[in-house]
């Protein structure tokens, strides 16, 4: 062993030369191939290979500093991790750009075509999963030990196509090609036990039996952060039988069911979840937060001790975040390790639980705030049950001492009224020392809804922090135009402190300087114009103004109201196509869970209007709509650079933060936006006059939803939105099925929960507003410079920061360190 780690080994990069020669290296002894004969793929793999080797010894040496300085580890549990592509950031982060193109250039491969090959990683759905990418980032560039723990889904969010403008599912199987970038880990291998029942034994220690135990396996990827320096790990998690074929009954001729257990064991990674609305799915779900936890803590605990011998320090060396209730299982899970295992009582291990949990709230959506039937979980999860019950017990202590008046069962972790089951943003909140909502406003919102009770219960323990992104994927990598004027103007160091970004705002009213910022978008929106017309064959002038919503679909953040603006808009120019009319080419992008119908159908809508609208020669390039299909991480990367305007409209107090909002205004994009989730605070920092905002505030939906709120006489008296509706309702887009649209227009008419038709007027409005703003080109990028220069504090760093100092208990360097170098 020794003598083994003595040898020098080097694969360090310095020019082209090496690149090339690591590169055919890598094609002929671990891809197997010949360069005469390797396909794009082959590259592709290379590549990756060759690059990921550049990670290992600073990775290798980041583990090494960890345990020798004995450094306090984050692990950020989280079902999902939408990390996109890899290859093209984790060059970039190691300053590799000119030596790899150069080299594949002198090879005769198309660099640009190899970035395009690697699969898009979807192991995730929206908003949170992307959070604890750009978190991995952040950490890593922060020097943070941390881990990110997963789960390997064979099947990530299925790939979406537009068939007659209807939303189509396919399976999205990424793994297939090979994942270049992990290491798988044999010998990382846990048992998870499921099901079977609790026996106390004389001495009165309850002893688990489970009916059935599976193995998790680690695979794990080396995450870089910016210059490379720090190396962390996202370990992800297979399911793997206990064994492969049940041989008793093999031996007996029963050839299928002595798979089945396998056959279960494997599919507990198979397939992320698209949604939360499917409820025969429940117990598969509830299997893979449990397995992925368990694994994670099992797994964190071994690292623990096998440098550490007292279990009690662990709060001391080990923060464990919750990235919603999904691992909230943890918290029992902690504390049967802890007590089962290792041998602590219940009082000690909860301490030694609270201490070292925290959970981050990302929605105050009831139905998205789990809760388990007991009786399913109690046949899943015996054990966890019991601890749960004595958790709560202790906390009913708590509640019941508290000199307010509360109403005690709506403070219980297990409801026992008519709804009986776990609440498990109840467990998650009691088994945490901090629990964090992901804007101002979000977690002001958790203290007055959801969390009302326990907040009087447990004072000071909610706390915002506010979600950020990471500048160096959502800036520097994916808009090189504008990162090339950036660096030029002021220099790089907001690569690594996205705070000095604002040292470009003084340049807003520099006319050379604007002229060169809306070259950069212009640049941008010709790339964005080529990809629209070879992937939706329509063609959109870059000189229009780019109207961009892309997200979940979802009724909350109101796609239909955009699309029902857009549909006034078009009568409107119908009506006088000669007047002076402010071009615009309305872009959306977004999957519908598969079981959404409502959210599949605004889709439909989406499209029939855009047949009518672009097909309509009165209408020309005063108008386009395109709904671009798949919308995933590496679709966001192209059409966020080319982005005029951001569309961040959401039902006030329903988006928790939103980030997307963050990336449009970052890259030079005016957001048009009601005041929730994060975009209060964007419009703080970018100045009202810089914004957009219209419509009810979190207040005034509040205020109606107790006073009662009539639609129809809103509709009754605003002629555009009636004109609007009937046309909707009564097939003008829809001729060959006349009342395919009547269910949208009686959920508006009767039971407008989302108030579209109250802020549709005040939405109105304001689009005319900014159609006069984009007219004066050298206000509006004046405008636009300055979003740019003021939104640095929604870096995912400063996040990272915030929750270092306030709930991790982490140091972390300055920004001038960052930037200055050194481990
Ligand atoms: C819940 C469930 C339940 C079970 C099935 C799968 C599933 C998937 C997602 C969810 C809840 C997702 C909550 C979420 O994505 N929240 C978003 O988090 C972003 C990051 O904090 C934030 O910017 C968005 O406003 C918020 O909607």
């Amino acid at each position: 062993m020794n003598a083994a780690t003595a040898v020098t080994l080097s694969r360090r990069i310095e020019d082209a030369e090496d690149v090339k020669r690591l590169i055919i290296e890598k094609l002929k002894y671990a891809v197997g191939k010949d360069p005469e004969h390797s396909v794009r793929q082959d590259w592709s793999a290379a590549l990756i290979l060759a690059v990921r080797d550049q990670l290992v010894d600073h990775w290798m040496a980041s583990t090494r500093r960890a345990y020798e300085q004995d450094q306090k580890r984050v692990y950020y549990l989280s079902m999902e991790f939408l990390i996109g592509r890899l290859l093209k950031d984790t060059i970039i982060n190691l300053g590799l750009e000119a030596p790899v193109r150069e080299a594949l250039t002198e090879l005769g491969a198309d660099y640009d075509e190899i970035l395009r090959s690697e699969p898009d990683a979807a192991l995730g759905n929206g908003g949170l999963g992307r959070l604890a990418a750009c978190f991995l980032d952040s950490m890593s560039t922060l020097g943070i030990p941390a881990h990110g723990y997963g789960i390997r889904y064979e099947n990530g969010l299925f790939r979406q196509s537009i068939h007659d403008g209807w939303q189509a599912e396919e399976p999205e199987d990424w793994l297939v090609t090979g994942h270049n970038w992990e290491f798988e880990r044999p010998e990382v291998i846990y048992n998870i036990p499921f099901g079977g029942e609790v026996i106390t034994t004389p001495e009165g220690k309850a002893v688990w039996h489970p009916a059935e135990v599976m193995l998790a396996a680690a695979y794990d990827t080396p995450i870089a952060g910016w210059r490379g320096r720090h190396v962390n790990t996202l370990r992800l998690w297979a399911g793997k039988p206990a064994k492969r074929v049940d041989l008793d009954r093999f031996n007996r001729g029963e050839y299928l069911s002595a798979m089945e257990a396998a056959v279960r064991a494997e599919t507990v990674s198979r397939i992320l979840y698209p949604d939360d609305t499917t409820e025969e799915g429940k117990n598969l779900r509830l299997r893979q937060e449990f397995f992925f936890t368990s694994a994670s803590l099992q797994d964190l605990l071994r690292r623990y001790l096998s440098s550490h011998d007292d279990i009690s320090k662990l709060p001391e060396k080990v923060a464990i975040q919750l990235n919603d209730t999904h691992p909230a299982i943890a918290v029992a899970e902690l504390m049967r390790l802890l007590v089962d295992t290792h041998g602590l009582s219940m009082e000690v291990a909860f301490q030694l639980t609270r201490e070292t949990l925290s959970y981050t709230n990302h929605t105050l959506m009831p139905e998205a705030l789990e809760r388990w039937s007991l009786q399913l979980f109690g046949s899943v999860l015996p054990r966890h049950l019991d601890i749960i019950r004595w958790i709560d017990e202790q906390h009913l202590r708590t509640a019941a001492a508290a000199k307010r008046t509360l109403d005690l069962e709506r403070v219980r972790i297990v409801d026992h009224t008519n709804g009986q089951g776990v609440r498990m943003g109840h467990l998650a909140f009691v088994g945490s020392h901090r629990v964090n909502g992901v804007s101002a406003l979000h977690a002001d919102l958790m203290k007055q809804t959801v969390f009302q009770d326990l907040d009087s219960l447990y004072p000071s323990r909610i706390l915002g922090v506010t979600n950020g992104v990471t500048p160096r994927r959502w800036l520097h990598s994916c808009n090189k135009p504008l990162s090339d004027l950036l660096i030029e103007t002021i220099g790089e160091d907001w690569i690594g402190d996205l705070e000095a970004i604002e040292a470009v705002a003084p340049y807003a009213e520099d006319a050379a300087f604007r002229e060169r910022f809306r070259a950069a978008k212009h640049e941008n929106k010709c790339r964005l114009v080529a990809e629209i017309q070879s992937r939706v064959g329509i063609h959109v002038s870059p000189d229009a103004m780019f109207d961009v919503q892309i997200k979940r679909m979802h009724e909350y953040k109101r796609q239909l109201l955009n699309i029902m603006e857009a549909v006034a808009q078009y009568f409107a120019i119908r009506n006088d196509p000669a007047a002076d009319w402010t071009p615009r080419v309305k872009i959306f992008g977004g999957k519908a869970a598969p079981g959404y119908e409502m959210a599949k159908l605004i889709i439909k809508l989406i499209n029939d209007v855009a047949r009518a609208v672009n097909s309509d020669p009165v209408i020309g390039d005063r108008l386009k709509i395109v709904f671009l299909p798949n919308y995933n991480v590496s679709t966001a990367e192209r059409i966020i650079p080319a982005a005029d305007l951001s569309e961040q409209i959401s039902t006030a107090g329903m988006e928790a933060s939103g980030t997307g909002n963050m990336k449009l205004a970052l890259n030079g994009a005016l957001t048009i936006g009601t005041l929730d989730g994060a975009n209060v605070e964007i419009c703080d920092r970018v100045g009202r006059e810089n914004i957009h905002i219209f419509g009810l505030t979190a207040e005034d939906v509040a205020n109606y939803r107790i006073s009662g709120y009539d639609s129809r006489a809103v509709i009754d008296g605003n002629e555009t939105l009636k004109t609007v509706l009937d046309a909707i309702g009564s097939g003008v887009f829809s001729p060959e099925d006349p009342n395919r649209f009547r269910a949208i227009v009686d959920r508006l008419s009767y039971d407008d929960y989302f108030f579209v038709t109250a802020d549709f007027a005040a939405y109105l409005d304001e689009q005319r507003k900014v159609d006069r703003a984009f007219m004066d080109k050298e206000d509006w990028t004046r405008r636009t410079i300055l979003n740019t220069a003021r939104v640095g504090w929604f870096s995912a760093d400063r996040a990272i920061r915030d929750y270092a100092r306030e709930i991790w208990n982490v140091e972390t360097p300055s920004a001038k360190e960052i930037n200055q170098g050194g481990e």
